[in-house]
């Protein structure tokens, strides 16, 4: 049912957000993909129906939004879900009991916890390792190793892996390789081409981009990963709702416009931040102080909206930084049109554990930006002012 003739994979990017997947309705030709807001669908005779038989197995609206997504990461075959974290599990469901994954050490906090502790208690087993260091990556990669799991940039400290080299790694031991490609969105980045087995997203973020929806996407070219993860995605049951992949596939459209505003405005705030007295160390991936800057210039085609620093005195300067800023939001999460800000050991990578939070760098003194797309010069104000008190 998935329709691959409709990928629109001759157009460019900005094309394929608006068309791929969402062929004009063949009842009205109504333009936007209708909301198919039901459970069930009628059939002729037992066994005998369109296609659609119970929504957790197939929709129209959510196949148009995985056919879409599939189009943006150049992939053959893509997964609607519930969240990010569904589509993970989903994946990490491909392996089995007894067997290691070797994973990024700086990922999102919801991640680190679901590998540590959900699924080390089915019998996977995960070794983190700071994934710059390729010998440590070679490693750690052993017979049992059966899938690599990548998140680049990472969230929060933005570290910049080399992806076709992490792939090398991972294929020279038949692993597969699994990025979670949320921070760069396929418009930055696609890890296919990198040479990755799957790549996954939260479309909570940039993808929907509109902080109104939380699910979860995973696309890939090998036909035989996608046949399991279809039947993983029927058979656990963590879909999207149709509304929810009306609501990305609306999101997505824009999704070119947006990065580009994105990056201009993070790149702006990053220079700001890194001239700034009460600022000790500025993270982003489009500073050429970024120390895996030429990693991410072959990788990545720009450097996504995201900015984490170091600021001057601890949890009482972050605290006040936090609570004093107007335009940008108090809130976790990302990539959304609305700037937020965090603090990422107290908020969205609480559930790491202290020392592994010290032995990364996720200290008191963190703050992460999404930078949204409002007018860059209220975005600068609004921090010189809030610099200003603490
Ligand atoms: O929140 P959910 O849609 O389930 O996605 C999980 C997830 C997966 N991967 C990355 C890189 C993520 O950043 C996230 C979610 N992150 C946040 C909520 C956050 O504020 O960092």
């Amino acid at each position: 049912m998935h329709d691959p003739d409709y990928s629109f994979a001759e157009y460019a990017f900005d094309t394929r957000a608006i068309y791929a997947g969402q062929r004009p309705d063949p009842t009205t030709g109504a333009l936007m993909k209708p909301i198919y807001q039901t459970s069930t669908f009628e059939q002729s005779s037992p066994g005998e129906h369109t296609g659609f038989e119970y929504s957790r197995s197939q929709n129209p609206t959510r196949m148009a939004l995985e056919d879409c997504i599939a189009s943006l990461e150049g992939a053959d075959f893509g997964t609607a879900f519930g969240s990010g974290c569904a589509a993970t599990t989903t994946v990490l469901h491909l392996l089995e009991a007894g067997d290691k994954v070797v994973s990024s050490d700086d990922i999102y906090g919801g991640t680190r916890r679901l590998f540590v502790q959900v699924m080390e208690q089915m019998g996977l087993e995960f070794e983190f390792v700071d994934m710059t260091d390729l010998e440590a990556v070679d490693e750690a990669v052993d017979d049992q190793t059966t899938m690599l799991w990548v998140e680049s940039p990472t969230n929060p400290l933005l570290k910049i892996y080399d992806i076709e080299a992490v792939c090398e790694i991972g294929h020279a031991s038949d692993a597969l390789v699994a990025v979670d490609n949320t921070f760069m969105s396929p418009y930055f980045q696609q890890p296919l081409d990198l040479g990755a087995d799957l790549v996954v997203h939260s479309t909570t973020k940039f993808i929907n981009g509109h902080s109104d929806v939380v699910g979860g996407a995973v696309a890939t070219n090998d036909a035989s990963l996608a046949e399991q993860l279809f039947f993983l995605q029927n058979s656990i049951g963590a879909v999207p709702g149709p509304m929810d992949a009306f609501l990305v596939l609306r999101g997505i459209k824009t999704l070119g416009l947006r990065m580009r505003k994105h990056a201009s405005n993070a790149q702006a705030v990053a220079e700001y931040l890194q001239g700034h007295g009460k600022v000790d160390r500025v993270l982003f991936p489009g500073l050429e102080s970024h120390p895996q800057y030429e990693v991410g210039q072959k990788q990545m085609s720009g450097p996504g909206g995201v900015v984490t620093f170091y600021i001057d005195g601890g949890l009482e300067a972050s605290r006040r930084l936090l609570e004093t800023v107007e335009v940008f939001s108090l809130a976790e999460s990302l990539g959304g049109v609305e700037s937020l800000i965090e603090h990422p050991a107290i908020m969205t990578h609480a559930s790491v554990p202290p020392d592994k939070r010290a032995e990364l760098g996720i200290t008191d003194g963190l703050v992460r930006i999404s930078v949204g797309v409002e007018h860059e010069k209220d975005l600068l104000e609004d921090l010189e002012k809030a610099l200003a008190r603490v």
